[in-house]
Parts: structure tokens; C-alpha cells; sequence
């Protein structure tokens, strides 16, 4: 994500590793690289450098702990100061009164229609809330017909008026509707300009008063770091905001926005924009965006995505006969069958780096239909894991799957490892905070 960034930590950290003790001098220079890195990165130069202070202070306060290695202890430091730094903890919205209101803002082409559509369709889905959509737009001819379409595919009603000029005017009538239709959020999309002009804030401030909005989000794109920053602290002043979306964290996206937005507006930042369809975007994770920049993967958003599609309970199982190493085939068709809803497991093992190369775990519709034909062509006994697949018992499963013996060998194999790695994940996050090479070992393994 944070590509060079992310190199230059990483980096920094494996030499780290072999220093004894530190002083003055080896701290200085650890500190100094992660400042240029920071400021490479489009950080703000103020918060780079009160940032890499603090870090300072902490490594040479901090008592030597013998079984931590100095290396572990900075990597550990870096990574907690970051976490503070973007807001320790997730933001959630303030929504109160009924309707509740989300203004968006910000400058064009920042993605803020495409972000309104996704709010409301994360709050239709996740929070059963009833969104209307209002197309505050009337710069572009084409903004109301955008929201429109988005609001089809997600299925939330878009509030415009054909032929009106003047947004406030939108604005007012949408308020009337939500209170008389009972829509629970208001998510108003507004118009975006170039640069910040009087005539866009004045727009955007009388719309403000007639909506009264709970939430003001500035989106901002990621692409741009520090601009987007200075931007944001602009709309803050003249309009006030209430917290920050930051989007394009998929493409070539700069640290320098994430990590200084909070600390410059003081205003949490409360979402993510990780692509162009309606899924993409997820709550902003202070931890989980300090994991990505530092290079440890985003555990924390695989989890959730995971437990999107696996209900509590049935994980909360699934974790107990991990634990009791009583995982058996049954249960490998089960969560294969979970992770093919999932979308493509590849993409989402991507978010761990350094994780053993999972090609064989990949599969197409017809690789799973083998897998199922294979398990079930299984014993009871041998599904439990009570019989042991020796090769007589490995050629009787391929006959009576119409697979052949390699494709046995292969869902065997690939069990095996789906087993060890699930055994092994709870573990993984804390051993890579303390060794960042650790996962290289399993590369060597494939
Ligand atoms: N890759 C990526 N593209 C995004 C993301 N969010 C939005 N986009 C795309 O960025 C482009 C601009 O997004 P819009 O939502 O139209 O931006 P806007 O701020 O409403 O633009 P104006 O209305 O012109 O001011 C569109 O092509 C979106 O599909 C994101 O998180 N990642
Ligand atoms: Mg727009």
C-alpha cells in the first residue's frame, strides 16, 4: 500500500536487529532515517518531527528490558506512537436525532460521491439504518445522474430535483422528505472544485446551517499526502468539520495524509476508500492502518472481513477445535466453501506480506466442486481424521471422485496447511511484532 514507506521501515527494522544495546549515537541515527522516511512519505514536517521526538524520548526513557531485544523495543515504540498519533481508537459516527445528517466535502475528483454511496450502503446493510441520498452536486450535469446510478446499485433512494440551481434549495426539500418519509440518515454529496474557492465555502456553509448536519466529513484522497492535509484544516476553519475519509489507499497512495490529518485538524479520521466499487471502505483503524504503513499486514481488517461472512458462533467453534487440534476434513470443506464467499483468498492472504505463498489454497469453481467430490467420496472415519490417508485409501478417494491421485494429494496437502497456518495465526502478529523476518521462514518452506 504504502509501498516505499513501508520498504524503508522494513529495512530499518532488520538492522536494527542486530544492535546490542543503544546509545545516543545508534538512536540518533535509527530516529533520524525514520524521520526522512516520514517526511519522504508527504507527512507534515511539524508532526514528523514532534512524532520522531516523542519516539526519542520514549526510547531513552524507556527501562531496558532484557527480554526484549532494542531493536524489538524501537519497532515497538514506532508502532505505539503511530497508533496515538492517528486517534488509538476507531471513531464511530455520531448519529442522533432522527433524521440524522452526514455532510461530504472536499475538493473534486476526491472521491466524495462514491464515498456517500458507500456510507449509505455500509449503514443500510451493516447498521439497518434507511439512508437517503441527496445530490447537493448541481456543478456538474452529470453529478445528480452518478449518485443515481450508485443509488440503484445499492438499492437507497437518491433525493434530486430536476432543473434546480441552487443546492440549498435541494438540501431544504430533502430535510422535509426524511422527516416526513422517516429516513433515519440524511447523506448530503456536495459539489467540489479545483482549488478552495469563497464561492464553494459560502455554498457549502449555507447548506451547513439549512441541514444542521451531526457529521461534516472532508474527503480527501491519499494520492495527494500533505495537500490534502492543509485542505482539510481549510475546510475545518471556514466550515468546520467533524472528521476526515480518507480514500485511494489502493492505488499509489501516500502515508503522509493518514498519519498527519488527525494530528493537524485535530478531527478524527473515521473512514477508508480502498477502491472503486461500493464494498471498498471500511472504518479507519488507527492499529490496523500502523500495522500496513509498518509492513506487519492488516490482520485486524482480514479478521473483520472474515467475520463478515462467518457467523460468531460458528468461528468461535471453528477456533475452539483449532485449538484442540480436532480440525477435521469436514471442517476444511466448510471453511473453503466460507472463504470462496469470501471473494479471492489470494487477495485476501495479501493483506498478511511474508505469508507462505498460498497458490494451492486458490481455486476456481471447478477446484472446489473436485474438493467437494473428493471429501465426500471420503469415510466418516477418514473426515475425522481417525484413518490415516494412506495411498490405497488415497487411490480409493480419486476413483470415487473422478479425480486423480495428484489431485488427492494436493487437497491433502492443502488441508495440512490450511490446519498449521490456522493453528499458527493467533501467534503470527505477535512473534512479527517482536522479529519482522519471522515470517520470512515459512518462504523457504513452499
Ligand atoms: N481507486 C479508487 N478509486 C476511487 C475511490 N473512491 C472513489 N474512486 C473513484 O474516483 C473517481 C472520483 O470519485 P467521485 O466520487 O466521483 O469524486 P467526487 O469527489 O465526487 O468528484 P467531484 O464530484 O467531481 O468533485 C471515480 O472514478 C471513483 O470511482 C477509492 O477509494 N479508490
Ligand atoms: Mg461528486
Amino acid at each position: 500500500m504504502f509501498g516505499q514507506l513501508t520498504e524503508k521501515f522494513q529495512d530499518l527494522f532488520s538492522r536494527l536487529k542486530s544492535v546490542k544495546t543503544f546509545d545516543e549515537d545508534n538512536i540518533s541515527k535509527a530516529v533520524k532515517e525514520v524521520r526522512l522516511a516520514l517526511l519522504d512519505a508527504d507527512v507534515n514536517f511539524s508532526v514528523a518531527s514532534s512524532f520522531i521526538k516523542k519516539v526519542k524520548e520514549k526510547i531513552l526513557g524507556e527501562e531496558v528490558l532484557k527480554s526484549v531485544s532494542p531493536g524489538d523495543q524501537f519497532i515497538s515504540i514506532v508502532h505505539k506512537e503511530l497508533v496515538e498519533l492517528m486517534g488509538s481508537e476507531e471513531s464511530s459516527l455520531h448519529l442522533s436525532s432522527y433524521p440524522s445528517v452526514i455532510l461530504l466535502c472536499g475538493l473534486q475528483g476526491n472521491g466524495k460521491t462514491t464515498q456517500a454511496a458507500k456510507l449509505a450502503s455500509m449503514l443500510s446493510l451493516e447498521k439497518e439504518k434507511k439512508p437517503l441520498l441527496v445530490a447537493c452536486d448541481l456543478q456538474r450535469p452529470a453529478a445528480a445522474l452518478q449518485l443515481k446510478t450508485l443509488g440503484q446499485q445499492i438499492n437507497v433512494e437518491v433525493f434530486s430535483v430536476e432543473g434546480e440551481k441552487n443546492p440549498v434549495k435541494v438540501a431544504k426539500e430533502a430535510m422535509k422528505k426524511a422527516k416526513k418519509e422517516g429516513f433515519d440518515v440524511v447523506i448530503v454529496d456536495t459539489a467540489g472544485r479545483l482549488h478552495i474557492d469563497d464561492e464553494l465555502m459560502k455554498e457549502l456553509k449555507k447548506i451547513k446551517d439549512v441541514t444542521e448536519p451531526h457529521e461534516v466529513l472532508f474527503v480527501a484522497s491519499a494520492t495527494t499526502g500533505q495537500d490534502a492535509v492543509k485542505t482539510a484544516a481549510e475546510f475545518d476553519q471556514k466550515i468546520g468539520i467533524t472528521g476526515s475519509i480518507l480514500t485511494m489507499l489502493d492505488g499509489n497512495a501516500r502515508a503522509g495524509a493518514a498519519i498527519s490529518i488527525k494530528e493537524v485538524t485535530k478531527k478524527p479520521l473515521k473512514f477508508e476508500g480502498i477502491g472503486e466499487r461500493v464494498q471498498d471502505f471500511q472504518v479507519f483503524n488507527p492499529h490496523s492502518m500502523a500495522d500496513r504503513i509498518l509492513g506487519m499486514g492488516d490482520v485486524i481488517n482480514l479478521v473483520k472481513k472474515a467475520q463478515k461472512h462467518i457467523d460468531e458462533k460458528e468461528s468461535l467453534e471453528m477456533e475452539q477445535k483449532m485449538l484442540k487440534a480436532s480440525f477435521t476434513y469436514d471442517d476444511y470443506l466448510k471453511q473453503m466453501s466460507k472463504i470462496k464467499k469470501m471473494g479471492s483468498f489470494k487477495g485476501l492472504l495479501k493483506m498478511i506480506p511474508g505469508l507462505p505463498s498460498l497458490d494451492q489454497l486458490d481455486f476456481s469453481d471447478k477446484e472446489f466442486s473436485r474438493l467437494e467430490a473428493m471429501i465426500l467420496a471420503m469415510t466418516k472415519r477418514e473426515r475425522l481424521g481417525l484413518d490415516e490417508l494412506l495411498p490405497p485409501r488415497r487411490r480409493r478417494i480419486a476413483r470415487g471422485s473422478g479425480c486423480s491421485i495428484d489431485d488427492v494429494n494436493k487437497m491433502v496437502k492443502g488441508f495440512k496447511r490450511l490446519k498449521q497456518m490456522m493453528k499458527q495465526m493467533p501467534k503470527m502478529k505477535k512473534k512479527f511484532l517482536k522479529d519482522p523476518n519471522f515470517m520470512k521462514q515459512f518462504d523457504s518452506k513452499k
